[in-house]
């Protein structure tokens, strides 16, 4: 492994320079939970300053790419639980790293899971993908982004209809909406963004830093204020009875009945 100790991901790095990382908690359909960001912001953070890393291939697997924020870990939250989360310095160290992301995403990729597929550079998707903002079941709404991200990449309507519905988008609809890059068989995936991946680090490694920055630039200075207005209204929502109800729900397995407490 690239990184020793690491429990929730694994990490290889190959001699083209494209360090692989693979999320792996296959029980929990690879929820992220914290030590599982904290480890990626660990290995991110070594890859920034490793000459050997000059792209990034960032997976679930063939099955699941990550089905959200741990659930689980989440329920007891208040809102200053929420703003003192150590959690977004963890999103800070994924979104400030400085070189090409390749995501490869096969299965479900929901909530936290599709604001991390978010924070790749290019996305690439099996046919078998899924795409969903379902945080309004639990009450709640995106929290590291998403509802930035998601309207810049897909437009207001489609992105609209994710966030307040909370339906699934397919892979080809995906696609089509400008989320991923190109759509290929499932088990295609992972070997085509590390294609692409070792292509990418054949360039020069400071000119695709700064082709990143700049393209992130187009978007960037908008971004922040969104993502400050989403992060609170997110932490707001701990307040409510509805995501006390929300999580409830899904942790016995049955419907939620929200009351607009
Ligand atoms: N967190 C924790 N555990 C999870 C999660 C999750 N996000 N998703 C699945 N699991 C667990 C299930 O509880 C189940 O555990 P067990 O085997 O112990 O019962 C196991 O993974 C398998 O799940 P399912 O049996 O449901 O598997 P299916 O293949 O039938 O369904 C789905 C897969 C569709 C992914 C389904 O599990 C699901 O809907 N998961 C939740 C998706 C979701 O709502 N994601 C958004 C989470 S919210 C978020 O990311 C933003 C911030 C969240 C803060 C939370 C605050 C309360």
């Amino acid at each position: 492994p690239y990184l020793d100790g690491l429990e929730d991901i694994l990490t290889s790095l190959d001699d083209s320079f494209v360090l692989s990382i693979q999320i792996n908690r296959p029980k929990a359909r690879n929820a992220l939970r914290t030590n599982l960001l904290k480890e990626l912001a660990d290995t991110l953070d070594k890859a920034t300053h490793d000459d050997m890393v000059r792209a990034v291939v960032l997976t679930g697997g063939a099955k699941v790419f990550a089905a959200g924020a741990d659930i689980t870990e989440m329920a007891d939250k208040t809102p200053v639980d929420v703003m003192n989360d150590p959690r977004s310095g963890y999103w800070m160290a994924i979104r400030n790293f400085p070189k090409p992301m390749i995501g490869a995403v096969n299965g479900f990729c929901l909530g936290g899971g599709n604001e991390l597929a978010m924070h790749c550079d290019v996305l690439l998707a099996g046919t078998n993908a899924q795409f969903g903002q379902p945080e309004i079941n639990l009450g709640i709404i995106p929290g590291a982004g998403g509802t930035q991200r998601l309207t810049q990449m897909i437009g207001k309507s489609k992105a609209m209809r994710m966030v307040l519905s909370g339906q699934f988008m397919s892979a080809h609809e995906a696609e089509k909406a400008g989320l991923v890059a190109e759509v290929c068989e499932p088990e295609l995936t992972i070997d085509k963004a590390m294609a692409l991946a070792k292509t990418i680090a054949t360039k020069p490694p400071v000119a695709a830093r700064l082709a990143k920055e700049s393209v992130l630039k187009a978007s960037d200075a908008m971004l922040a204020q969104g993502i400050a207005f989403e992060r609170r209204s997110f932490a707001t929502l701990f307040a409510t009875q509805d995501k006390a109800e929300g999580v409830s729900a899904f942790m016995e397995k049955r419907k939620p009945t929200f009351k607009g407490q």
